[in-house]
């Protein structure tokens, strides 16, 4: 079986919910037929976690791809790059025997995360919070002030950092108007100047290798036959234009940015494939109709909590867990324009009694299909549930269909039929060789 034959050449998985729907093992397993993967947004904010012969790895701002000898890896110019951070991560990889720097491409596009958007993002939550108005949750990385910076056109960019300079001229600029709010208003620790000059010019150093053109380099390798995968990170419903605004992250998750994240034509996108985990989960605060406390002792949402590991890969937080929402999954399909799903986790059910998934919500006295789209809205959704038994036979690694329960597999095509899209695959476990490929 060769999925890139059957899914056409390049491949884009993005996440349909919250994001830790299990994209990494997905894109590690996928990887097998490409070439090449290219992060397109988002930052260290991710945790990708890969097991591979029992072993686990968790990436945060590398491609999966990285995993597997002679993949060129590619950080597209969407993504915001944390220097210190990335070569830490390249170090880390380094120590566990993986060639990096000779098959990892920086697009040199990329806005940099430096010391003070991370302050600013701390003192941004500290404040939400002390205000009453309610923190977002967000994994503290610096990612949203540092896009904010990009969008108001003052970023140092990854190329600055071949300059001194101009690198010294931007980075004063910017360091002072930080450094103003967090004095003031932010309640915050302003930064020195010299510290973080100097560390940028290290950093700078051991990166510049690593510095290209990436849009070009996928377009070339696109056009010498290379099968390309584009990796999502976090999930359309962090989407910043289509979450649950304003609990979203600050990059566009959806599958139509992985063109313009990546610095290539939407024309390179050849199947779309959206990864869905059997049940849902959230970390950070917002909006969540199907949530469930996971408190309990004996609980759905204590079992979801604990047999899935629901604990963030980045920050450990535990993740809140619930019954899936096919209502928001249909909107999920639309935008990303969806070709075919994986399922992921589908072992965590093993052993509930009942099984639920929400069909749509009672919002204000009157039934909707879909995901609202105003998060107020959303947080005053009651599902509405359809039930399913469970099963108790294990589906742990198991690798074909017909071995599924019925009860699975009735299940799975029942949640297919609701949410609009094929299920292609089925993940029942964490390793690479835990998959049912279906079409
Ligand atoms: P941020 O830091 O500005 O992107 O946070 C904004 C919101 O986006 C959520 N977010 C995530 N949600 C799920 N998984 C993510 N990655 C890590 C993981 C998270 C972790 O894989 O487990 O370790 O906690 C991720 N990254 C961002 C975040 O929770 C906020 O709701
Ligand atoms: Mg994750």
């Amino acid at each position: 079986m060769n999925p890139s034959a059957v899914r056409g050449r390049n491949v884009v998985v993005v996440g349909t919910q919250w994001g830790d729907e299990g994209k990494g093992k997905v894109v590690d397993w996928l990887t097998d037929h490409a070439q090449g993967v290219v992060r397109f947004q988002g930052g260290h904010n991710a945790g990708h976690t890969l097991v591979i012969k029992g072993v686990k790895t968790a990436l945060q701002l590398i491609p999966s791809g990285i995993m597997r000898d002679g993949v060129a890896c590619y950080i597209g110019n969407g993504v915001v790059v944390d220097p210190a951070h990335l070569l830490s991560e390249i170090e880390r990889l380094e120590k566990a025997g993986l060639d990096v720097r000779s098959r990892l491409f920086i697009s040199e596009s990329c806005p940099l995360i430096l010391p003070f958007h991370v302050e600013v993002d701390r003192a941004r939550e500290a404040l939400r919070e002390s205000s009453g108005s309610g923190k977002i949750g967000t994994t503290g990385k610096g990612i949203g002030p540092a896009y904010e910076d990009k969008v108001a056109r003052r970023a140092l960019r990854v190329q600055d950092l071949k300059h001194p300079q101009r690198f010294e001229k931007k980075l004063r600029d910017l360091l002072t108007l930080h450094n103003e709010a967090l004095a003031g208003h932010l309640k915050g620790q302003p930064l020195e100047f010299q510290p973080i000059f100097d560390q940028a010019m290290k950093l700078a150093e051991v990166l510049k290798p690593m510095m290209a053109d990436v849009g070009y380099r996928v377009h070339a390798a696109n056009g010498a036959g290379a099968n390309i995968l584009f990796e999502g990170a976090q999930g359309t419903l962090l989407d910043i234009d289509h979450g649950t605004y304003p609990f979203v992250t600050s990059s566009n998750c959806v599958a139509g940015n992985a063109a313009a994240g990546a610095g290539v034509g939407p024309d390179q996108l050849h199947y779309i494939l959206g990864i869905t985990k059997a049940y849902t989960t959230r970390v950070g605060s917002g909006p969540f109709p199907t949530e469930l406390s996971i408190d309990d002792e004996g609980s759905v949402g204590h079992h979801l909590s604990t047999v899935g590991q629901e604990r963030g890969t980045v920050t450990g937080r535990a993740r809140r867990c619930g019954w899936l929402d096919a209502a928001a999954l249909k909107r999920s399909v639309i935008i990303n324009g969806i070709s075919g799903l994986c399922i992921t986790k589908l072992d965590v059910l093993d052993g509930l009694e009942e099984i639920k998934v929400c069909t749509g919500y009672e919002l204000h006295g009157q039934r909707v299909d879909i995901l609202p789209l105003d998060a107020d809205d959303i947080a005053d959704c009651v599902p509405v549930y359809d039930s399913f038994p469970g099963w108790t036979e294990s589906t742990f690694g198991v690798t074909e269909w017909d071995k599924l329960p019925e009860n699975a597999r009735a299940y799975l095509q029942r949640v297919q039929a609701l949410i609009g899209a094929p299920i292609d695959m089925v993940s029942t476990g964490p390793d690479r060789e835990h998959t049912i490929v279906l079409r």
